[in-house]
């Protein structure tokens, strides 16, 4: 059963879809403790043994107790142990034990969520203002709490068949060469791929919507001449608008009034990698429609799919920063003539050696992303004036919306590749998200696995993570490894920062490994494609954690690096180096089944327990569910080719498999 009840005067998000009549709180929401005394906070005790679910793109575990989490999109590229904030804000949590209950908190600025941190046996979920909408579901377990809840917020995104192929990106591919040489490498050792991404080096000065005719003196003939070889070409679009006379969306904006404004009306500044920028003003319907009208001229040069970026949005800083800094430089030049020291910091006093005063050194290393800065401009929602920081973990999500209505527009019925940086919820209608900027790291291997049931609850079926990760340097094998477990994620793509190692995999030795590895995929898409769709229709998960399943068995329960995925499979990736195997939890009798380097399939029943599966570097293992079976194909080059005569069922002898029709 899911109740609305309504604070003060929410923003309407449009995360929910369904129409439901909003109760008063003032007899208590049936969970814990309310109070609106400053801003909002839900105090609940929490049983020794219930696990928290939930919170979508969050650090840490499936269970999120223990820590907390702040839902404030941000453009943090350090994915450490402590970071409370990532790009999304997906405040819905499953509390889950005796009983089992869901709560989302449809509230469009930072919101924390205390779940055991202060207390081990307290969660506490507190924001700045009294103003949203509480949902409280109950349900007989987890599953059904989210089952409950992905039917309120509308379907899960769809996307093309091809975006189930793998992809390959690099930020600093620059030229039509670059990416010549990239599917040349790919199609010359073998090795399977669908998509190259472009990257903010195809744009003219890092223009939205534009190319560069130096590097790509013919975009449509070279869209043309990728997908002659089966590659889809998915451009890169950021948040900031270049502020350039004569820039047509530029100019539009400005005259339109279809930019943020800041306080006083003028257009709001902002520095990205453009330079100087403004931002289309997504909350307003109009803008949002005129921005998404601007994907047109992509999709008519070929274009068939996007990744926006920078939707925080993000900011490297302001002219007011700026100013900022400048102020408090002057300061110090006052004392240093004058000996004045009113505005500085005690420490410079005591020593005036350091290379940069206090108060410079704190503007500066403040001028990214600031929060200052967010509190400076304004969207027009309907003619009403709202400040940014109220609605700051909406962007991301009108941004892609935008690009999604505009598509209906403009090639009705089309399905075209979507996803995004920054989201809340309500966004998976309208695309799939990426994890953002991770790194080269064992365990942002083990944290792609761990967000993926969790960003499931939330309606984001279409996403992964950067592969191989973003920042520092990978490592042959952990880039198998993690394509090992990249070839289950629906988006799967290759992904590295600009100065890493090289991380095409025809860079690495024995590239027939690699081809094998990604190969799976394509081995595994009927199964993934036909689950995927089921997912996304009937309101399902595709990734479950163990407990959505065996919720009465303990270990399952907390069992943090295993996923169910789709109706027959469990899966247990190798995230350690110099592994040769893991350990493995079996919740019942499972047949294990290993692809093998030579095409072959390694076939064997497991009982109920734990195991050690030696998997080597080149096998992708999984395991197939008692008396079930999955669709097997041979593999392919890209997904066109998947002969669909070549499936066989794998599995318990028997067992039949339904296949989702179109
Ligand atoms: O400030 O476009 O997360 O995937 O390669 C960095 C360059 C901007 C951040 C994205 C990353 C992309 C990079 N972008």
């Amino acid at each position: 059963m899911v109740k609305k009840y309504v604070f003060g005067t929410p923003f309407e998000t449009e995360a929910v879809t369904e129409h439901m009549t909003a109760l008063s709180p003032d007899s208590g929401v049936g969970i814990g403790e309310v109070s609106t005394q400053e801003g909002f906070c839900l105090r609940c005790r929490m049983g020794t043994l219930d696990v928290v679910y939930g919170l979508g793109e969050a650090n840490r575990g499936i269970n999120k107790r223990g820590y907390l989490y702040v839902s404030d999109c941000t453009d943090d590229p350090e994915h450490v142990e402590d970071k409370v904030s990532l790009y999304g804000a997906h405040n819905f949590i499953v509390i889950s034990g005796e009983t089992h209950v869901g709560l989302f908190f449809d509230y469009p600025a930072a919101i924390c969520f205390d779940i055991g941190y202060t207390r081990q046996d307290m969660l506490t979920v507190s924001c700045g203002y009294a103003d949203l909408y509480l949902y409280v579901i109950t349900g007989d377990d987890a599953y059904d709490v989210v089952k409950q809840f992905r039917r309120i917020i509308g379907k899960s995104y769809i996307p093309p068949r091809y975006a189930f192929g793998y992809g390959q990106s690099r930020w600093g591919y620059r030229t039509a060469d670059d990416i010549r040489a990239v599917v040349d490498g790919y199609r010359r050792n073998h090795i399977p791929l669908d998509m190259v991404y472009l990257d903010i080096d195809y744009m003219q000065d890092y223009k939205d919507f534009t190319v560069n005719s130096e590097r790509f003196p013919d975009f449509a003939g070279f869209v043309e001449e990728m997908r002659a070889q089966q590659i889809h070409l998915i451009p890169i679009i950021d948040a900031g608008v270049k502020i350039e006379p004569g820039y047509d969306v530029y100019e539009e904006g400005v005259e339109k009034g279809y930019f943020c404004k800041r306080e006083d009306g003028s257009d709001f500044v902002a520095a990205v990698w453009p330079g100087w920028t403004h931002f289309p003003d997504v909350l307003n319907t109009e803008a949002r429609e005129w921005f998404g009208g601007k994907y047109e001229r992509l999709i008519s040069q070929g274009i068939d799919g996007f990744w926006n970026d920078m939707n925080e949005p993000a900011m490297f800083y302001t002219p007011e920063g700026v100013e900022s800094v400048n102020e408090a430089v002057s300061e110090y030049a006052r004392f240093l003539e004058a000996g004045d020291a009113s505005g500085l910091y005690e420490e410079d006093l005591m020593n005036t050696a350091n290379a940069l005063p206090g108060k410079v050194r704190e503007r500066l290393g403040n001028l990214q992303n600031n929060e200052a800065d967010y509190k400076r401009f304004y969207h027009n929602v309907n003619g009403r004036r709202v400040r940014h920081d109220l609605v700051h973990n909406l962007f991301g999500y009108n941004m892609t919306r935008a690009a999604a209505e505009a598509f209906e527009q403009i090639a009705p019925g089309k399905r075209i590749l979507m996803f995004s940086r920054s989201s809340y919820i309500g966004m998976h209608r309208y695309g799939g998200i990426w994890t953002g900027d991770n790194k080269s790291w064992w365990s942002h291997l083990l944290l792609n696995l761990k967000m993926m049931p969790s960003l499931n609850m939330c309606g984001f079926l279409y996403t992964g993570a950067d592969l191989g990760g973003f920042g520092a340097n990978t490592t042959r094998d952990l880039l198998l490894r993690w394509l090992a477990f990249g070839v289950f994620t629906p988006l799967m793509r290759n992904h590295a920062a600009l100065g890493t190692r090289q991380q095409e995999c025809y860079q690495f030795e024995h590239m027939e490994d690699f081809s094998h590895v990604i190969g799976v995929r394509y081995r595994l898409l009927p199964y993934l494609y036909s689950e995927y769709m089921k997912a996304a229709v009937r309101d399902e998960m595709l990734f479950r954690p163990l407990g959505f399943v065996y919720p009465g068995d303990r270990i399952a329960v907390q069992t943090e690096d295993q996923l169910m995925l789709g109706n027959e499979l469990m899966i247990a990736p190798v995230y350690t180096q110099n592994a040769d195997g893991r350990m493995v939890y079996l919740p019942e009798e499972m047949k294990l089944v290993k692809f093998m380097p030579d095409g072959s399939l390694y076939e064997e029943i497991l009982e109920k327990g734990v195991h050690y599966v030696a998997v080597a570097l080149n096998e992708v293992p999984l395991f197939i569910r008692k008396g079930r079976c999955i669709p097997v194909a041979d593999a392919a080059q890209s997904v066109d080719a998947v002969d669909e005569r070549t499936i066989k069922m794998t599995g318990y002898e028997g067992a039949e498999y339904e296949m989702f029709a179109e």
